[in-house]
């Protein structure tokens, strides 16, 4: 089986919101175009308690973008983003869902992040998403989504390390470029480790 993963289309990471993605909303009609393609369609939802260590507001002195150690790990501080049950964590505006088979949550430990959709920074506890994929028999998957340098670069990564052929869908993405390049390298990155990063139009669908 082959799954598509639409990483955290929310709120927060659209233009307007607290983490904004540059055209973070040109994503949305893309993954919707995308889904009835796909077998099996998941999405994962970035879902912060207010106290998340990630956040700069949590450190005292410390900026947004500043660098700390989290759970043993350096961590980009961030803006308030993503909290639970929060208008910023909800799914964007228009995203259609009706063909999502099961949203996974991460990041919901204060003490550490989670970029993947797979398993949190420090791989310590799993969201679920491998076990549910391997449940259903998939051994490939495509990653659109949002942040390219991000949650897509680690999904994709995680992806590998479980044995998938992992696929990124380069135009279904978009990234945050904290430093200008950042999307260039992540996509680079993922090439050389043995993700195949391709076009929505050279996939026969929608
Ligand atoms: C993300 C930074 C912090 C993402 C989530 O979805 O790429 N980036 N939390
Ligand atoms: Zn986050």
């Amino acid at each position: 089986m082959v799954a598509l993963i639409l990483v955290d289309l929310q709120n927060d990471f659209l233009p307007g919101g607290a983490l904004a993605v540059p055209e973070g909303d040109a994503v949305v009609p893309i993954a919707n175009r995308l889904q009835p393609g796909f077998e099996v369609v998941v999405a994962t939802q970035d879902w912060h308690p207010a106290n998340h260590g990630s956040f700069a507001a949590n450190h005292p002195g410390k900026r947004v973008y500043d660098e700390v150690k989290l759970g043993g790990l350096p961590q980009t501080l961030w803006p308030v983003h993503c909290v639970q049950n929060t208008k910023g964590a909800d799914f964007a505006p228009g995203f259609d869902r009706r063909r999502i088979q099961q949203v996974f949550q991460k990041g919901i430990d204060p003490e550490i992040d989670s970029y993947s959709g797979f398993f949190d920074n420090a791989d310590r506890r799993s969201t679920g998403l491998s076990e549910w994929l391997k449940d259903k028999r998939v051994r490939e998957i495509y990653i659109a989504g949002l942040a390219t340098d991000y949650c897509v670069r680690f999904t994709a990564f995680d992806g590998l390390g479980l044995g998938l052929r992992t696929h990124v869908i380069e135009d279904a993405c978009r990234g945050v470029n904290v430093q200008p390049g950042d999307v260039e390298r992540a996509l680079r990155e993922m090439r050389s480790a043995g993700v195949e990063v391709l076009h929505s139009n050279e996939l026969k669908i929608g």
